[in-house]
């Protein structure tokens, strides 16, 4: 069955090129005419691997020229995801299934309640990759994505796809707990490297604000029914801070080459979820304030 990959950004040609070079059948969602043009121009895909590229012409395909769509991976940023999928709604077959690749919460239920008939599988990765240049991406850091289904339990079968291209992945039903570890590590370490603006390694000349943030979150996961995720979140904070020293976070990274974050979908998450709950958490709310102001004042969106 083949492989739709909406987005062709970082992650997006990263699968693409893994899945098309396993010999599987993939196909690009582009979002428009110009896109597609680009990419004819380009030739293909490249993905650059230990300094080595490699060109992949994969079929790109516009939202209404798609087909009927079984399997689709949704690689956008969170902020896009739902106005992404929206145009490929008439062309998803019956019994479809979707990967939701975005970082932090709130973008995959927007998705899934479009879809009430499809299943929506939910992703939270930890590979590493960047655009070099249009349709040319580097994988830089390998990692790990745990994929899974709050709604239904079983594995599907397509993860054989995934073992076959060398897709390092594992299954679990626990899905919401991987991607709530994962927000609460970003929420206590992105804001806080962008307003200091330091790597990762530098927050450790502000241990009292790390230890603080990390209470707050390990109560919030605590209140929205994750203790699991809440489970010595403060030493794995400062294991990664540490593993991670040398690297900016991809927040700070977005906001230095001015590119809008995914704000919304982890601090902004997390202070909603807080604020649903009636629960009081003020370093955090303080912290989204000054993220807010600090983007703002550069232009950026808060959202
Ligand atoms: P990216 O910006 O590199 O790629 C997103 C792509 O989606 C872009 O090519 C963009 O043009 C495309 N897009 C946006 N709207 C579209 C539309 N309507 N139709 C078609 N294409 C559209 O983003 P990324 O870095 O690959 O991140 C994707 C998600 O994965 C994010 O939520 C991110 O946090 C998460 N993630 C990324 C990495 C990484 O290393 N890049 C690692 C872990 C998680
Ligand atoms: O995921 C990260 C990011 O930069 O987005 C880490 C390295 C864990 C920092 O939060």
């Amino acid at each position: 069955m083949t492989w739709h990959i909406l987005g062709a950004g970082s992650l997006g040609s990263l699968w693409a090129a893994r899945l098309a070079r396993a010999e599987l059948p993939v196909r690009l969602i582009l979002r428009d005419r110009a896109r597609l043009k680009a990419y004819e121009a380009a030739g293909g895909l490249t993905l650059v691997e230990q300094g080595q590229a490699r060109q992949y012409a994969i079929p790109a395909v516009l939202p209404s020229t798609s087909g009927p769509i079984s399997r689709l991976l949704v690689a956008c940023k969170a902020y896009d995801a739902e106005a992404a999928v929206q145009p490929l709604l008439p062309y998803l077959a019956p019994g479809a299934e979707l990967v939701l690749l975005q970082n932090g919460l709130g973008s995959q239920d927007a998705v899934s309640l479009r879809l009430p008939h499809a299943r929506c599988v939910l992703a939270s990765s930890t590979e590493g990759a960047f655009r070099e240049a249009d349709f040319r991406v580097v994988f830089a850091g390998h990692g790990f994505t745990w994929l899974g289904d709050p709604r239904q339990p079983a594995a599907p079968d397509w993860l054989a796809d995934l073992e076959r291209a060398g897709i390092p992945h594992g299954w679990t039903p626990d899905i919401l707990s991987r991607l709530w570890r994962k927000l609460a590590l970003n929420c206590a370490i992105n804001p806080l490297t962008v307003l200091h603006d330091c790597r990762n390694g530098g927050l450790a000349n502000h241990p009292a604000e790390v230890s603080v943030l990390c209470a707050e979150l390990a109560e919030l996961l605590q209140h929205c029914g994750q203790p699991d995720a809440a489970e010595r979140l403060h030493e794995e904070v400062l294991r990664v801070i540490q593993a991670t020293a040398a690297n900016y976070s991809s927040m700070y990274q977005d906001v230095a080459n001015g590119r809008r974050t995914e704000i919304s979908y982890l601090l902004g998450h997390a202070c909603a979820t807080a604020a649903r709950h009636r629960l009081k958490l003020p370093h955090l709310e303080s912290l989204h304030t000054r993220l807010r102001a600090y983007l703002e004042q550069r232009g950026l969106p808060v959202t």
